[in-house]
């Protein structure tokens, strides 16, 4: 009786370790690449100079895919190699972004897909200058309420400077297109700017950062669209995420910005930015050396839950991994 427990009890072992068996020594076993569909006897299934274990739980990119964000820079050569899904914890949003590296320069990439009874979908291409002063913007709205007294609207806009000192807007609002010159104080970024901000530095407990914006959400103009930002690195925490692979902690970096606005005279904004027109936002990035290995892994953010009635609210967004 007690050998047959012991073979039972050794066996059990032997097909423990053949799971825990990392043929290859990539950093993820056998079973983990047969869930990824990586090889588990290369290394470095896409060849990117990354290995597969790397890849997933460190960089956060695609372990068969060499340039993830098909920007034309492999993964290991890229210092913004990911493509990033966020989905919003209310279960309503979902926001996807990358930073490209093409002739043009920097770009941010974002989309922002609600759904909550309506459609809502914002596609954003941002030119960004690497001292943080937006270069342009280019955007598609497509809003299909289901207020039947409220027109759809769908369109493209843009801003772009005029010289250093003045921003050109051409937008698509409830009451048609939007178009003016405005103030552009030099060094502003745009409102969504904040995250590639934050991602483009090696963060360090203790760090501040401090910046205007242009907040690019507001969607009646001709108020003062600027607010001073303030970032600080506050701490590291252990954040768990959920993956393909099961449930993993993170050490991550948290990140608390300030946004100071100027007042609003809409009603609504007023209402909703509280008598001293300030925001806070958070967001968690991995603890990693360089910004290449510094994920962002959570963040709340304003203004993407936007239902029929124009409630607005917070969205508190995690990747999707
Ligand atoms: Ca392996
Ligand atoms: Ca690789
Ligand atoms: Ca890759
Ligand atoms: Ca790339």
């Amino acid at each position: 009786m007690r050998v047959l427990f012991t073979l039972a009890l050794i066996t059990a072992l032997l097909a423990l370790d053949a799971i825990a068996q990392d043929s290859d020594n990539d950093g993820l076993t056998d079973a983990q690449e047969r869930i990824l569909g990586t090889d588990p006897n290369k290394p470095d299934t896409d060849g990117d100079g990354l290995l597969d274990g790397e890849e997933y739980f460190v960089y956060f990119t695609t372990p068969t895919k060499a340039d993830t964000d098909e920007d034309g820079l492999n993964d290991k050569q890229d210092p913004y190699p990911r493509w990033l899904r966020y989905e919003d914890l209310n279960g309503v949003a979902i926001s996807t972004d990358r930073i490209l590296q093409g002739p043009q320069g920097l770009r941010l990439h974002q989309v922002v897909e609600v759904r909550a009874g309506n459609v809502i979908t914002t596609d954003w291409y941002n030119f960004l200058h690497p001292d943080f002063t937006m270069r342009e913007a280019r955007f598609t709205i497509k809003f299909d309420f289901l207020d039947p007294n409220r027109p759809d609207y769908q369109g493209e806009g843009y801003y772009k400077p005029v010289d250093a000192n003045q921003m050109e807007i051409l937008l698509p609002t409830y009451e048609g297109i939007f178009r003016a010159t405005i103030p552009w104080p030099g060094r502003a970024m745009a409102y969504n700017d904040w995250i590639y901000h934050l991602y483009s530095k090696p963060l360090q407990v203790g760090q501040t950062y401090e910046y205007n914006v242009f907040f690019s959400e507001v969607i009646r103009w001709g108020e003062e669209p600027f607010a001073r930002a303030r970032s600080e690195v506050l701490s590291t925490e252990r954040i768990p995420l959920e993956t393909r692979l099961g449930r993993r902690e993170y050490t991550a970096y948290r990140v608390r910005t300030v946004f100071k606005f100027a007042p609003f005279k809409d009603p609504f904004f007023r209402t909703f930015l509280a008598p001293d027109y300030e925001l806070v936002l958070q967001a968690f990035f991995t603890v990693g050396e360089t910004p290449q290995k510094q994920t962002l892994l959570r963040y709340t953010t304003p203004f993407f839950r936007i239902t029929p009635t124009k409630s607005v609210g917070f969205s508190d967004f995690i990747v999707r991994h």
